[in-house]
């Protein structure tokens, strides 16, 4: 591991973007200290590492902090780049990385955005809105790993193996399944978004998925929380 500093990270369990570092972190290999965070009632220390946005993850690298789920995915995938380090997650080539990072700016603003306020949405109108964008982007991400993957479609967004976009993504795996039990709507149903639908089976076996994905009947009831304070 890089100068063999310590890697602390400071999250909350429910968050997808908390989710993403940890992925990383796991498919990378690097051992980490995990500190929950009560978001409630946040700690000095995510105070100080995070002062413009006070949120988690913060990851914390041999006493220097790194913010904000994309960054720090880059920042892993670049710190412990040394042997015996998981594979690269971003591709060498300048114009694959530049792919890979303008899909991630789309998964964030286009998708997760109105995905998210599909569950804090007061009206039906609001929710049937947001719903709407929320199916378009995801109709236009079925397109990008259509070509993205393996000729079958078989892969991932990193090709044939996990990558960047994957991980982003793959933090919003447990929240699908939320999604569907809450309001019955799976994003990446099989009907509409096959091969999205086929992804998200493969991104949940690995082992990396299976050491951080939450439990979902907690999700669920964490979520409803969150609806009843949108709606009261
Ligand atoms: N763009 C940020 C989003 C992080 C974020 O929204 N974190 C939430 C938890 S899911 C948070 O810490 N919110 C602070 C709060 O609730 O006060 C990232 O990608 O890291």
């Amino acid at each position: 591991m890089a100068g063999g500093d310590e890697v602390k990270l400071l999250g909350n369990w429910a968050s997808p973007y908390v989710a993403r570092v940890r992925l990383a972190l796991h498919l990378k290999g690097v051992p980490y200290e995990y500190v929950e965070e009560d978001l409630a009632d946040k700690s000095e220390l995510l105070l100080r590492s995070n002062p413009v946005h006070k949120a988690v993850p913060v990851l914390i690298h041999g006493g220097k902090p790194v913010c904000e789920s994309r960054v720090i995915v880059q920042y892993i995938d670049e710190a412990f780049a040394s042997a015996g380090a998981g594979p690269p997650l971003l591709h060498a080539s300048p114009r694959e990385r530049a792919a890979a990072r303008f899909w991630a700016v789309f998964v964030d603003d286009e998708l997760l955005a109105p995905w998210g306020m599909v569950m804090r949405s007061g009206t039906d109108e609001e929710r049937a809105e947001w719903t709407r964008r929320t199916v378009a982007a995801v109709e236009t991400l079925e397109g990008a790993l259509g070509e993205r993957s393996e000729e079958d479609g078989e892969g991932f967004f990193g090709g044939d193996r996990v990558g960047y976009v994957d991980i982003l993504l793959g933090g919003m795996v447990p929240w699908v399944r939320v999604t569907e039990r809450l309001s019955g709507h799976n994003f990446f149903d099989a009907s509409t978004a096959p091969l999205l639908a086929a992804w998200m089976e493969r991104f949940g076996e690995l082992d990396a998925a299976r050491a951080v994905f939450q439990d979902v009947d907690r999700l669920v009831e964490y979520a409803g929380t969150i609806q009843a304070r949108a709606h009261g």
